[in-house]
């Protein structure tokens, strides 16, 4: 056909839909759309440039989670959750709701400060670039972006935001009465005046400044502390968990990683552990991203519980305290700060040689086994299968319920970072004690009855007994015994019993910490604060931000020898003095002194935290964000009771870092009244990923997808057969497609059906750039159904439809709002095809009304070919505002009627029918029938007896 020979097809037909049309069609309306301001979102208050005033119509809140503008650029993978957003959008505008719908860029960040490193340019250059490259590539899929929302978190303008949130955080404290945040001028005058006492119990007059500032920052939500980092001196840095291998050297690099306490600014998110977890249940988010949070928050109900040892206790955090009676040993983390001062300096008599590690004395052992330790990672130290290691510390404790004397070992398996970095071990009923006493030789007791044969002998055992649902045997002291309870009742009745006792309480542990919230980076947000001549902490006012980044000579981190664990980071900020050492007057009543800035910046998830709300109020340079203007975009409302973003689409990857971070921004700034919406995005949805083919040679290496030749399903580069694979889309294997490519192949259009197309929106699948053909000939065949090839003339009749097309239309149009409604782009185009190939099969010109619905039903999908055939059909103003059809019921329903089809009198084939049919349509269907076909088997007919809808007599020549 003409269509695979594109220079024919246009001598035949001048006006068909080619890659030619659609490129001056897209490029015409994306200028039309940008200079209109087609997409441009209006406030409840008109004070963004050209807002086209308010309407009162419902609101609907679409975001994309924001790009890193690489300098790579983007692939066809990166937009489909941009296009599926685009989709929705575009069809809640149709539905009568005012859109907001823009992108931003997250453009902090390590990648280009590496760039800046290696080649002395200015990160901003090379991110500037970057935001441009990305922002021409996106404008090409005809995104309707409110432009004027869009910005950058490098802007100063932004970042004065960000440096203005951190400030509110440093000046607050969560009051755990009230459970919120509150100003920590309040908290003063509670000390000043008594109300509440001072930690310490000396009056709040008679501390010092410095004194305060301490006691101040027990309290913070913003707040420095001495805190284990990963110290890296071959790279000069600290890195997150991460950037860190299982044998402890840097990812990049591969130097030694060590574990050292470093003063680091952190976040008190644990503050906010309970209200994370219990608004998780409001939200509209995928199940699976739930359970992360949940896990990643880990609460655990249990008890804390004192072992007496030399007139003082270890308290360890237990979930089982009911198996209290079967604990025959303690461990404490190698790190745990008690371990100096219960070692003895030597073994006690008897010690068991397994115990020593073969060590001279319990200083030499625990010293060695520290050193040990420090070179792990945690999620390494805590795998289950692993061998597990510790040694003796030489000192013994008191199991309180029966006063028994029990080893205290140090082992990796336990955490200093969690409950109290201190356990007691029950080997009978936890899998690690058991695999831990079984190395060291320690006691194994039931304590709990198992509910197999392997009695209570648990010296025979091959494995621990774990259940939560058993009844508690073996346990009972002088004044109190769990015999026979259940493991809930004796949790109940030992949490009493310590309680009552002074030595132990029931207590709630998380697993979440606090959030290590500086770098030693260039390539960040200042931090607004500054260190006065007694090293006390003031933030900037709001006057002095934002605080913008100074020019540095070089952005290099300062490196050490990297076996020299005892160094420490020195910040590209600290090497500007002039900058560093400044006089300012803070408008604290003080006047101008001398401060010393801090060096450190953010970190590059700060201005991911809040950015939905810049998108509201773009250039307010007063205020956060107008309340008023807040409110109706984010604020709460029926069915979403904390507010929020209507649709956030993004990566599955951001489970916990960034969802959790903004959450709790979020709850910040809700708390100390900046904010009505307490949850910045009601509801997530995670897209799948685009995979590709990755073709390898013999030797395993990638070779470029775009020279692959198929011959009888195996394929070849330069003549060599290659094996093909699925991986991800990218340069490093030789597989990326870019968006331009396809675009000039086919235009934005098709691009934007192919991506829809491809499966349901959450499930990933493999890119194939020859089936992108497939939806290039449905928009083909739409053009044909209005334009004639010919004459580029308007072909439509002026006419009714006819009852088969009508319900055709009407079940389309229910199909597809109901389906981009729910996000589920590939059946909406799976319809719209079936309605288009309906009347391409009908031969005739299509209806007007018919033809119209049909673009609208297009429009959110393929939104340039929609509006110039809009155009086309006459109308003057935009398809983006049209209404979107609306399904008459009466065509919807499913109205059939069997028909019988005789053959010589005797029925051969049974038709679904609609009841409107025509004698003529009827007998066409009947005789097209394949079983008809069969009975007649070649032979001619001498007559047709029709009468619809129900019957169909054949009577053969
Ligand atoms: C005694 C016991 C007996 C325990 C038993 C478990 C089973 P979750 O549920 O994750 O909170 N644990 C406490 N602190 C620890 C630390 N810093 N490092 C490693 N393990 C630690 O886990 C709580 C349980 O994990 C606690 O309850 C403690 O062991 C251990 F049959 O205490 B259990």
């Amino acid at each position: 056909m003409s269509e695979t020979n594109p220079a024919a097809a246009e001598v035949a037909a001048p006006h068909r839909y080619t890659a030619a049309v659609a490129a001056e069609i897209e490029a015409r309306w994306q200028d039309f759309w940008e200079a209109d301001g087609t997409y441009a979102a209006p406030n409840p208050k008109g004070d963004l440039a050209g807002d086209p005033g308010l309407v009162a119509k419902p609101k609907k809140f679409i975001m994309d989670m924001f790009p890193y503008p690489s300098g790579a650029g983007l692939h066809v993978g990166h937009p489909l959750g941009y296009i599926a957003t685009d989709v929705f959008a575009r069809f809640q505008r149709m539905t009568g709701h005012n859109v907001l719908h823009t992108l931003g860029f997250d453009a902090f960040g390590l990648p280009a400060e590496q760039h800046a490193v290696q080649t002395g340019e200015h990160p901003r250059v090379t991110t500037e670039a970057a935001i441009n490259n990305m922002k021409s590539q996106l404008r090409r899929l005809g995104l309707g972006h409110d432009k004027r929302r869009s910005f950058a978190t490098i802007d100063p303008d932004y970042y004065k935001w960000t440096q203005w949130i951190f400030v509110q955080i440093f000046n607050s404290w969560y009051d755990d009465v009230a459970k919120k945040a509150r100003p920590i001028s309040e908290l003063v005058a509670r000390f000043e005046s008594g109300e509440r006492a001072v930690p310490g119990g000396r009056s709040w007059d008679a501390l010092s400044a410095a004194e305060r500032a301490d006691v101040l920052g027990e309290y913070r939500l913003a707040y420095a502390s001495d805190a284990p980092v990963n110290w890296c001196p071959g790279l000069g840095t600290v890195l997150a968990n991460e950037e860190v291998t299982a044998d402890g050297r840097s990812e990049r690099g591969n130097f030694p990683v060590f574990k050292a306490k470093l003063r680091q600014w952190n976040m008190r998110i644990t503050a906010y552990a309970d209200r994370l977890l219990d608004d998780l249940n409001e939200l509209d988010w995928p199940e699976a991203i739930k359970l992360q949070q949940r896990n990643w928050i880990g609460r655990s109900e249990g008890a804390r519980v004192d072992f007496p040892i030399d007139g003082e206790a270890i308290t360890v955090f237990t979930t089982r305290q009911d198996t209290l009676f079967g604990a025959t040993y303690m461990v404490l983390a190698p790190e745990h700060p008690l371990v100096e001062k219960f070692t003895p300096a030597a073994w006690p008599e008897g010690t068991h040689d397994v115990w020593t590690g073969g060590h001279a004395t319990p200083a030499e052992a625990v010293a060695a086994y520290r050193a040990q330790a420090a070179s792990k990672s945690d999620v390494e130290r805590q795998a289950e299968a692993k061998d597990k290691t510790g040694v003796f510390t030489g000192a013994f404790a008191t199991n309180p319920v029966n006063g028994e004397q029990i080893p205290v070992f140090i082992a990796d398996y336990v955490l200093m970072g969690y409950g109290t970095g201190a356990i007691m071990a029950v080997p009978a009923h936890d899998t690690r004690d058991f695999a831990f006493a079984r190395a060291f030789e320690l006691p194994v007791r039931c304590v709990v009855e198992p509910s197999d044969d392997r009695g209570t002998d648990a010296s025979t055992w091959d494995d621990a007994f774990v259940s939560y649902d058993a009844k508690i045997v073996n346990s009972h002291g002088e004044d109190v015994s769990l015999d026979g309870l259940g493991v809930t009742d004796a949790k109940a009745r030992i949490t009493e019993w310590l309680a009552r006792k002074g030595i132990g309480e029931g207590t709630v542990n998380f697993r979440l910490r606090d959030w290590l919230f500086s770098r030693q980076r260039y390539w960040g947000e200042p931090f607004p604060i500054v260190y006065d001549e007694d090293g006390i902490a003031h933030s900037l006012p709001e006057s002095m931000l934002p605080l913008e980044l100074p020019e540095v000579e070089d952005y290099s981190p300062r490196t050490f020898d990297p076996d020299d664990a005892d160094t420490s980071p020195e910040t590209p900020l600290s090497r500007n003095q002039d900058w560093v050492d400044v006089t300012l007057d803070l408008g604290d009543g003080r006047g101008p002194r001398p401060y010393r800035r801090e060096t450190n910046t953010m970190p590059n998830w700060a201005g991911s935290c809040w950015y939905e709300l810049r998108y509201l109020d773009p250039h307010n340079s007063e205020k956060l964000v107008d309340p008023e203007i807040e409110q109706y975009w984010m604020g709460p409302r029926a069915g979403q009771p904390h507010g929020g973003v209507d649709l956030y689409v993004g990566g599955a990857e951001h489970a916990v870092l960034h969802l959790l971070y903004a959450r709790f921004w979020s709850k910040v700034l809700y708390d100390l009244g900046h904010i009505s919406s307490p949850e910045p995005f009601h509801k997530l949805y995670n897209q799948g990923m685009i995979q590709a083919f990755v073709y390898r040679d013999s030797r395993g290496f990638p070779v470029p997808a775009a020279e692959i030749e198929e011959r009888d399903g195996a394929f070849f580069h330069n003549g060599e057969q290659v094996k093909r694979e699925l991986g991800k889309m990218g340069k490093s294997l030789k597989n990326a497609v870019t968006p331009e490519a396809i675009c000039e192949e086919y235009g934005a259009d098709t691009l934007r059906l192919y991506e829809m197309a491809m499966g349901p929106l959450d499930v990933s699948r493999p890119w194939d750039t020859r089936a992108v053909v497939g939806q290039y000939r449905l928009l083909q065949r739409l053009w044909r159904n209005v334009v004639d090839e010919a004459t580029g003339e308007v072909t439509v009749a002026d006419a009714e439809p006819d009852e088969t097309t009508l319900r055709a239309l009407h079940k389309a149009i229910d199909g597809v709002r109901q389906d981009l409604e729910g996000l589920r782009f590939n059946t909406a185009i799976a319809k719209v095809t079936e309605l288009n190939n309906h009347l391409t099969k009908t031969g005739a010109a299509v209806p007007r009304p018919v033809a119209e619905s049909l673009v609208l039903l297009i429009a959110p999908l393929a939104p340039h070919i929609a509006e110039e055939l809009w155009r086309k059909l006459g109308h003057t103003d935009s398809v983006v505002h049209q209404d979107f059809p609306v399904a008459d019921p009466r065509y919807v329903v499913d109205e059939t009627v069997t028909c019988v089809v005789q053959v010589k009198g005797k029925v051969k084939a049974r038709l679904e029918v609609s009841p409107a049919i025509s004698d003529d349509e009827l007998e066409k269907v009947a005789l097209a029938d394949e079983k008809v076909v069969a009975a007649l088997d070649g032979a001619g007919i001498r007559k047709v007896i029709v009468r619809a809808p129900k019957l169909v007599n054949i009577v053969p020549a």
